[in-house]
């Protein structure tokens, strides 16, 4: 078995471990990072679209903003639609704060850049990755690449490995809460080059189910519809889907909507779930490996990128300035903004999908809602505040 040794070993090269190397590069602390995938897999992964401010600072400071300034649509405002009326959230008007659409794949490749640029450790295509020792001072991480076995050495484990990776399960049962809400519908998504049907992202509620009109670029377009849990993507040809993204967003937008090849096209499952326990030992779990959140309230990958600046800084004061308060309290301070983005994420699902089982009364709820919302400023600013991203608590109290 060949050694490795590091002091942070993070498993998951996507969007929280790749950034927490790079931020703790910046700092002088040294990393390897073990994924499964091939870097090009992990970079064309289509999913999220839509950079929080605070999410947009923290890339910066990190060293990949370059790409982010340039190509990114700053985005001051984006429209919910319901009952053939549409009410246009203003973010900056309501908040002072905007959000960027720059994809989840752009971020990836700016991070793997950054990495090389840096010479980082990153190890693709590993297999059998097996945590130690975790409540130790020194766990390890094994794996295999090539066919070779080998063993990193660190200080500490960052489980940045996604929702199905192996790091939560090496919690004991009996020293994790798990909360899970399974939703009976998926979100059916396609990508395709061409130009936005609107200058903004429009959240469509309608009477044959829910339909998100986004945007990667001005010549490059993401439509979502909600579609049957478990449904095969292969059901639903192209022609299929523009119509049912017509139908749902309705005939005003549906003009302005052009259809073309789908560059990508999948089903995704929507649940909302928390992992309450962060932290066992010396291995911190960050990103999906804790959390999942439905994607209506576009939290996914900025909750992530919350964890790992709250992480990174404080791996810094621990490293740097033998200070342990920040990681003594990673695990409460980050399950405080993750609950509450936890709960705008189901607001925004309950208020905006239609749900088979639901009864008249809950879908008269449902509609009483969004009435409120479109009437009410005061309810549009507590939706802006949390779209635009809920402030980071400091991390070292
Ligand atoms: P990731 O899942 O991105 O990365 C984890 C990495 O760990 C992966 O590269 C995986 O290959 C690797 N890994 C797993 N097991 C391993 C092992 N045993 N050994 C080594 N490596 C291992 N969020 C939004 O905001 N908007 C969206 O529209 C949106 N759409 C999504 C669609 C899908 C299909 C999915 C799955 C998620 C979507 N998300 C969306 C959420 C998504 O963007 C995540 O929040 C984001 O990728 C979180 O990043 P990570 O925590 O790094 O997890
Ligand atoms: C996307 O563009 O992929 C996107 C945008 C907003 C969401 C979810 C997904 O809420």
């Amino acid at each position: 078995m060949e050694g490795l040794k590091t002091q942070v070993a993070i498993i998951g090269a996507g969007p929280a471990g790749l950034l927490l190397s790079q931020l703790l590069h910046l700092v002088g602390i040294s990393s390897i990072v073990l994924e499964r995938q091939t870097r090009p897999h992990v970079e064309g992964r289509v999913r999220a679209g839509v950079l929080e401010q605070g999410t947009v600072e923290v890339l910066t400071r990190a060293g990949v903003g370059a790409r982010l300034e340039n190509e990114g649509q700053r985005h001051s405002g984006f429209s919910i639609s319901a009952n053939s009326k549409t009410c246009r959230i203003a973010l900056e008007d309501l908040t002072g704060r905007h959000v960027t659409v720059y994809g989840q794949t752009e971020v990836t490749k700016d991070l793997m850049a950054a990495r090389a640029a840096a010479d980082g450790e990153l190890h693709f295509e590993v297999s059998n990755v097996e945590l130690h020792d975790v409540e130790s001072d020194a766990p390890s991480v094994t794996f295999s690449k090539g066919g070779v076995s080998h063993r990193i050495t660190c200080s500490f484990i960052a489980g940045c490995d996604g929702f199905h990776g192996p790091s939560r399960q090496v919690i004991p049962r009996e020293r994790k809460l798990e909360h899970e809400r399974v939703y009976p519908f998926g979100w059916l998504g396609i990508l395709a080059d061409v130009p936005p049907c609107d200058e903004e992202l429009v959240y469509a509620r309608s009477a044959y189910g829910f339909a998100l009109a986004s945007m990667r670029s001005a010549t490059q377009s993401r439509y979502y519809i909600q579609c049957r849990a478990g449904e095969n993507v292969a059901d639903w040809s192209e022609d299929r889907l523009w119509d049912e993204i017509r139908r749902r967003l309705g005939p005003d937008m549906a003009s302005h909507v052009v259809t073309g090849p789908a560059v990508e096209k999948g089903i995704a499952p929507i649940r909302s779930f928390v992992c309450e326990a962060m932290q066992h030992g010396r291995l911190f779990l960050a990103g999906d490996a804790a959390h999942i959140v439905p994607p209506t309230g576009a939290k996914g990958l900025n909750l992530a990128v919350g964890d790992v600046q709250y992480l990174a800084t404080a791996f810094d004061a621990y490293f740097n300035a033998s200070n342990e308060a920040g990681l003594k309290r990673y695990a409460d301070v980050a399950l405080q903004r993750i609950w509450k983005t936890q709960r705008f994420s189901w607001m925004m699902t309950n208020l905006l999908h239609d749900f088979d089982d639901s009864d008249s009364f809950t879908q008269r709820m449902q509609l009483a809602e969004l009435d409120d919302i479109f009437s009410s400023t005061a309810k549009q600013t507590a939706i802006a505040e949390n779209y635009a991203g809920l402030p980071y608590d400091n991390i070292l109290g």
